[in-house]
């Protein structure tokens, strides 16, 4: 089924980008970086169209229970242990940001018994970072002073990571993030920093290797929202469009919410085969609904920012069939989400949105390397001792994939979607949870210097 695609890499030159990014937008410059989707455009395994709404029944054969060693690890096991996150639950982007603690909840309700059959009791401790760097920092100055909390499942913007980052290195809080996509999360020499996503180096070369391969792009026009994420991305866009022969026409960025007129207006006479916006579909949104009336005909695309129901609401018809890439995806393209997908419903009585699977996986990391920690211990590990627990994770199986990092921080693979956009204006929520996958690629890590 997986075919596995290696793909490689990349050169580089990844000089200046090192993220001194605290504010969020920054205007900071990504260095040029050209990952090379070598081989055959990777694997065009068009995922299970339409999800199976029953689990798949697991394929493995049932074993028989054999009692290893019951020997009860010995210590002091008691206490509180916390695990926190940090997104938006208030604020334009709160869309993805609730996903995420509500994912995280249920994670923590279901996946604790590791540390529980221990003697610990485990708690959620959801900080709300509105999506600015500030915030983030500020709460990732409580979360180092609060010593109960031994993991961080968060962020959602990588900017507002990478302002908190230096506060949990030098407090050795363990980050491990659903939804950071900008290179320096891990590039960036943080030791506590993990994520279980792909690139931005890599998901502006697959979204541009599709828009030339097969949308036939031959002109573009890049938009950007001017933060660490959607900057970078529309810069990883760029980088391999002129590398591959797509006329760049214009490259600008913008923090404008609502009021597109002055891009656009522009734009129109250039008449580009696409415009491809890096950023979060609160601002997309509105930016593809005034491109479309205003006349532009351009095909769009975005990368994961977009990756919500929201875009529906916000843009209407204009985003009908669209493509974009994501390294989420809705969650019915996991078979092995579908009882996470039911609880989800049940408990939050909304479907699950993208991310919110990957944030209920992080609390598992997060829960097998504290109890590995604790194990090793005899008793609550410090936070270095985690951190050095996710370092030598073994992998986890998840509900979205399994994980283990290398040595920077970044999964060993990751997977990269193309989807098409499932217009339904009636119910954009369930309706985005069809969305189609044209392209779903397993790719590694680009190799850092
Ligand atoms: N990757 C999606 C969320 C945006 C970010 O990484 O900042």
């Amino acid at each position: 089924m997986k075919r596995l695609v290696s793909l490689l890499t990349l050169l580089v030159m990844m000089l200046g980008f090192i993220a001194a990014c605290g504010q969020q937008p920054v205007a900071q410059e990504p260095t040029p970086t050209v990952v090379e989707l070598t081989e055959e455009p990777a694997t065009e395994e068009p995922a299970p169209a339409t999800p199976t709404e029953e689990p798949q029944e697991t394929e493995e054969p049932q074993e028989t229970e054999e009692p290893e060693d019951v020997t009860p690890p010995t210590g002091d096991f008691e206490g509180l242990i916390k695990i926190a996150t940090q997104s938006p639950l208030s604020g334009p982007q709160a869309a993805i940001g609730l996903g995420i603690r509500n994912g995280a909840e249920l994670g923590v309700e279901q996946l604790t018994e590791p540390l529980t059959s221990l003697g610990f009791t485990v708690e959620l401790a959801p900080f709300d970072d509105q999506a600015q760097a500030e915030v983030g920092t500020a709460n990732a100055n409580n979360i180092a002073s609060d010593p109960d909390i031994l993991c961080v499942n968060g962020h959602l913007n990588s900017g507002v990571a990478l302002a908190a980052l230096p506060t949990y290195r030098n407090a050795s809080v363990p980050m491990v993030s659903p939804a950071n996509t900008n290179p320096n999360i891990t590039e960036g020499g943080y030791e506590v920093a993990f994520r279980i996503v792909g690139r931005d180096d890599v998901q502006g070369a697959v979204a541009e290797q599709f828009a030339r391969e097969e949308l036939g792009i031959q002109s573009v026009f890049i938009i950007h929202d001017q933060t660490d994420y959607g900057q970078g991305v529309a810069e990883f866009f760029r980088q391999n469009a002129e590398a591959n022969g797509i006329t760049v026409l214009g490259f600008e960025g913008t923090q404008e919410q609502s009021q597109f007129d002055s891009i656009l207006t522009p734009i129109l006479p250039q008449n580009p085969d696409l415009i491809f916006f890096g950023g979060i579909y609160s601002q997309a949104g509105p930016l593809f609904d005034q491109a479309r009336r205003a006349g532009i005909t351009a095909q769009f695309m975005g990368p994961d920012g977009l990756d919500n129901a929201e875009l529906v609401t916000l843009a209407g018809e204009a985003v009908a069939d669209m493509y974009y890439t994501s390294v989420a995806a809705p969650v019915s393209q996991f078979p092995a989400a579908a009882q996470f997908a039911q609880d989800y419903q049940s408990r939050f009585n909304t479907p699950a949105p993208p991310f919110s699977a990957q944030a209920y996986d992080v609390v598992g990391i997060c829960v097998q390397a504290i109890a590995q920690a604790a194990v090793d211990a005899g008793g609550k590990p410090t936070r270095e001792q985690v951190v050095e627990a996710l370092r030598n994770l073994d992998p986890y199986e998840g509900i979205t994939g399994t994980y283990e990092f290398n040595d920077i921080g970044d999964p060993t693979e990751a997977t990269y979607f193309v989807l098409q956009v499932n217009y339904d204006p009636d119910n954009p929520e369930e309706g985005w949870n069809e969305n189609a996958v044209v392209k779903r690629l397993t790719i590694a890590p680009p190799e850092s210097e």
